[in-house]
């Protein structure tokens, strides 16, 4: 750590590792800011460097960087050790304190993309944009509609020396990448000290590696939540949950989890059963259990402001509710009606609420499925408008009267839909929730993975969250909320899924379908395909629309769903393996182009994407599209159902019937794959197959029992697999890398375009062509 003196304040230097960096400012050496809700300021290690000063500047050499601190006028310059720039301050505006907050200009150098910020809708490439960062319930998603539910202070720049930066600030604060000036981008903070991490690649893996050591990284998911989730709002009645589960067994569409929206609950008080809908919940949880399904709930942070309410007697006596400045607690509007907030900023509201989930765990429910907690206030005036148009004249979207006319009007309006900014949190009520807001979600979800935890030793439990911050990927999946069921919210889902997976989160999804309007047939059929490559993969359905199980458009789309639903279930072993990587090194399985390939040309094809290393996935957007035009990276590719090989570097057209996604192989890949089954578990899979396309490639096969936190103690196994290619004939090489677990393989099924081999799970090389 080093201290400089820079604008007649002080800069504190902090290096995480040789290519991560913190730049922490403060008025007065105290830097009052010692927290972070995401990076783990204990784990830095201690980092070699040197550093020298003379007239000019300060010089911090690490071993892969060299950090030049200029005097005057201050400036930071960030070169690597070859001495090419690669970041750097626009003129002396580095650190710039302006009315309500700070700014950060940098300069626009080599940069050719920005990428990541979170949860984003619209192009993939922020460059020239304007993005805010305030969780926001945002029923809307039209292209360029900003912001969401989650906000991840963070972005790639993409070029040949990558970089990120995160600034790790919880407050209102916003970015502007080029759209004022193209010679500069800067953030904005409404908080009280600029704290932000550079962080080096140079390759943009490297970039999401390095953010993730700093932010976190995810847990194995329970290897049922790979399968595919059913929802609604709401299945509300046992009746109905059941029907459901027996189409699914009845019809051989394979599921694995069920959901309870709010309906379940009684009169919308969390942690509550409607007895009158759900007379036997615990028995259904159980029938549902023997029939292989798991069942996830809503929980949703207000709690109804009722005097009979246990919850609510609770925590109004142990003090656990946001309270304004006053002292007074605040009471807003949501499903409940009056509504109190839990205050996830003091510990002990953490534990209580994490506690609350043992009734439920206790009766088998794995799944948690946290939503609103932005947190969403919708005001008294929109509490009845609400409950008029879903309740009384059945809409099946909420309407849009109020689109901002400009972007300080969009920042007002978006302030209102929440907490007042005035709110205290913490410990000692000092965190003003402006300065705090973007965390909520994240500490909702950290006490209900802390709650599970502790209550249920030997399962991962699957939590879903709605809003989120920077680490959200530590505690939970995510899915983007309400779009709509239109040709624009698939196209869109395509894209932001990049986004938030750039930004180290890796556990993603949409509403498959769309959520509000009714679904069409054919706009089923092309999300369902591609929701089979969404890493969380969900139907899901607003209050009042029509159906949207898989069977629920005739017999024509359900038989190329459960084709569809077939191909997921047979990938899993893939997936499981992808998240493996995600674990250990942050790596997404969403991967845009620039993560896997090195040109130009890829970073206009936002409108393709590779799941994991060896899939490229070219979704259909467009109502009547029978062909699409295809942009295949340089190298060889293989078209996934025929083999027809095509030579890369070029946009091709091919052929995309109704009931085909086009999908391609890279070469050399190696995807291990199932038999199908109607759940996870419902089979044991002793046959493992491969499918191998020509060329050389390698990929690290992970596979443990799925469902408990014994591969945290190494019981797990990993297999290397990996092609060559000698005079002419391809090799399949297997090597185990790690044992530690009782695998269940007994054959190993090669399968090329050309020919099936069966081999033994044992180590070798062995020929395949
Ligand atoms: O105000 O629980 O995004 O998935 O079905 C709507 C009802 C509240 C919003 C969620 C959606 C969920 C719905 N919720």
């Amino acid at each position: 750590m080093e201290v400089v003196e820079y604008n007649s304040e002080f800069l504190k230097i902090e290096f995480v590792t040789s290519k991560i960096v913190r730049f922490h400012f403060s008025k007065d050496r105290i830097w009052k800011k010692n927290y972070s809700f995401c990076v783990n300021l204990e784990k830095f290690e201690e980092v070699d460097y040197e550093h020298r000063e003379d007239n000019r500047a300060h010089y911090f050499l690490t071993s892969d960087l060299n950090i030049v601190i200029y005097k005057n006028p201050n400036r930071i310059q960030i070169y690597d050790r070859k001495g090419n720039l690669i970041n750097s301050d626009y003129r002396d505006l580095g650190y710039v304190k302006k009315g309500e907050g700070i700014y950060s200009y940098k300069e626009i150098g080599k940069e050719k993309a920005f990428l990541g910020f979170g949860e984003r809708i619209g192009s993939l490439n922020k460059k020239g944009k304007r993005i805010i960062n305030w969780n926001t319930d945002e029923p809307n998603h039209e292209f360029d509609r900003d912001p969401l539910y989650q906000s991840h202070p963070f972005f790639l720049a993409y070029s040949n020396l990558s970089y990120g930066l995160f600034y790790d600030s919880t407050a209102f604060s916003y970015f502007d990448m080029g759209f004022e000036s193209k010679n500069y981008y800067y953030f904005f903070t409404e908080d009280d000290e600029l704290d932000y991490y550079f962080i080096f690649g140079p390759s943009p893996k490297e970039v999401i590696e390095n953010y993730t050591y700093l932010t976190g990284r995810c847990y194995m998911p329970p290897l049922w939540s790979l399968g595919l989730h059913q929802s609604r709002w709401s299945y509300d009645s046992e009746d109905k949950v059941y029907k459901i589960a027996e189409l699914f067994r009845k019809k051989n569409i394979p599921c694995d989890a069920l959901y309870l929206d709010i309906d379940y609950m009684e009169g919308y008080r969390v942690f509550t059963v409607n007895r009158k809908r759900f007379p036997n919940f615990e028995k259904m949880i159980e029938d549902l259990k023997k029939l292989g399904f798991k069942v996830v709930i809503i929980i949703d942070p207000g709690i109804k402001m009722d005097k009979k309410y246990k919850i609510y007697i609770e925590g109004l006596k142990e003090g656990f509710f946001c309270k304004k400045k006053t002292g007074e607690i605040f009471v807003g509007y949501v499903w409940p009606r009056k509504t109190v907030f839990p205050d996830f900023f003091k510990e002990k509201v953490r534990k209580w609420w994490g506690e609350k989930h043992k009734w439920f765990i206790d009766n088998g429910i794995y799944g948690f499925w946290n939503d609103m907690n932005e947190p969403s206030n919708f005001s008294k005036f929109g509490y009845y408008m609400m409950k008029l148009l879903f309740h009384v004249f059945h809409f099946k979207e909420p309407p849009d009267p109020f689109k901002a006319k400009n972007f300080e009007e969009r920042v007002k309006q978006i302030k209102e839909k929440t907490l007042p900014q005035d709110v205290v949190h913490g410990e000692d009520e000092v965190l003003i929730h402006n300065k705090v807001h973007n965390a909520y979600g994240l500490m909702m979800t950290k006490s209900t993975f802390d709650g599970f935890r502790e209550t249920k030793k030997e399962v991962r439990p699957f939590i879903l969250s709605r809003a989120g911050f920077s680490g959200i990927q530590k505690y939970s999946a995510v899915w983007c909320g309400d779009n709509k069921s239109t040709w624009e919210n698939l196209y869109s889902s395509i894209v932001t899924l990049q986004n938030l997976s750039i930004s180290g989160v890796p556990f993603v999804g949409e509403d498959v379908g769309g959520f509000w309007r009714d679904c069409e047939k054919e706009l089923f059929i092309r999300w369902i395909q591609l929701g089979v490559f969404y890493p969380f993969f969900r139907i899901h359905t607003a209050k009042n629309t029509r159906d949207q199980e898989p069977w629920s458009f005739g017999e024509e789309v359900e038989k190329i769903a459960k084709e569809y639903i077939n191909l997921r279930y047979q990938l899993i072993p893939y997936i499981y393996s992808l998240f493996y990587e995600a674990k250990e090194k942050g790596i997404p399985l969403i991967r845009s182009f620039v993560l896997e390939f090195q040109d130009e040309e890829v970073l206009s094809h936002e409108d393709e994407f590779m799941f994991g290393p060896f899939i490229l996935v070219a979704p259909v957007f467009e109502r009547g599209k029978r062909e699409r035009e295809v942009y295949l990276p340089k190298g060889f590719w293989y078209d996934f159902y025929t083999g027809k090989r095509y030579r890369g570097g070029s946009i091709i057209k091919v052929f995309a019937p109704l009931n085909r996604i086009p999908l391609f192989l890279r070469e050399g890949s190696i995807v291990p794959m199932w038999d199908v089954q109607n759940y996870v578990g419902e089979k044991k899979q002793e046959n493992l197959y491969l499918k191998i396309t020509p060329g050389e490639g390698r990929f690290l096969y992970y596979e443990d029992d799925g469902i408990s936190w014994n591969y945290e103690n190494g019981e797990f196994n990993l297999i290397e697999f990996y092609t060559l290619m000698k005079d002419g004939n391809q090799y399949l090489g297997i090597k185990s890398i790690k044992k530690g677990y009782v695998s269940p393989i007994k054959k190993i099924i090669v399968k090329t375009f050309r020919n099936d081999f069966i081999l033994d799970p044992k180590d070798g090389e062995y020929l395949i062509s």
